[in-house]
């Protein structure tokens, strides 16, 4: 009988993945006619509200790539986030060189609602220059700039391959040199 409780356990905690799943693909579908008109699909309310993953107000986490004194590293190394949560991962260069963001790992884990390229007005604040909708895999930010990925992770892991790979000149890449990381989503 504890058998079988439990298989009913495992096929509740799937079913509430597939669930997860079905409601961000909803999403994008919904988002997807808004902008295509018709094609028999009904749109959905336009009032953001329970089960719309994609309009709760994003967790902020900010990741430097780099630092200023030409260090390969990502501060923090390690980072965390929850499933069915909408993130703004700020990708930040204050370092002299470019840097990657890349995880395959964690990418194929993620529901990307868009990334933003950032600029500076004339009064110094971070404004908005450009924001890019679909998937996305990894994320380039060059020096003194900062990018932000907007997502929804639908998979728990743990993912180890967090790194940058930048050539040095001399063939190593910027991952040799420690600009390695590891991300977990719970
Ligand atoms: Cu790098």
């Amino acid at each position: 009988m504890d058998q079988g409780h439990e298989i009913g356990r495992r096929g509740a905690a799937s079913l509430g993945l597939a669930g997860a799943a079905a409601l961000l693909a909803g999403t994008a579908t919904a988002q997807g006619a808004g902008q295509g008109a018709g094609q028999g699909v009904v749109p959905a309310p336009a009032t953001p509200g329970r089960g719309d993953l994609s309009q709760q107000p994003p967790v902020v986490v900010e990741v430097e790539l780099g630092s200023a004194d030409g260090v390969h590293v990502f501060t923090p190394q390690r980072l965390r986030f929850e499933a069915g949560k909408l993130y703004r991962l700020v990708l930040r260069n204050r370092s002299p060189q470019p840097h990657y963001f890349t995880s395959d790992a964690f990418a194929a884990a993620i529901w990307t609602r868009k990334a933003q390229v950032m600029g500076q007005g004339a009064d110094g604040r971070d404004l908005v220059v450009a924001e890019f909708k679909g998937a996305l895999r990894e994320i380039e930010v060059h020096p003194g700039f900062s990018a932000e990925w907007w997502f929804v992770p639908v998979q728990a892991g743990r993912f180890t391959d967090l790194r940058c790979g930048i050539k040095e000149a001399d063939g190593s890449t910027h991952a040799e040199h420690g600009m390695r990381g590891e991300i977990v989503v719970e």
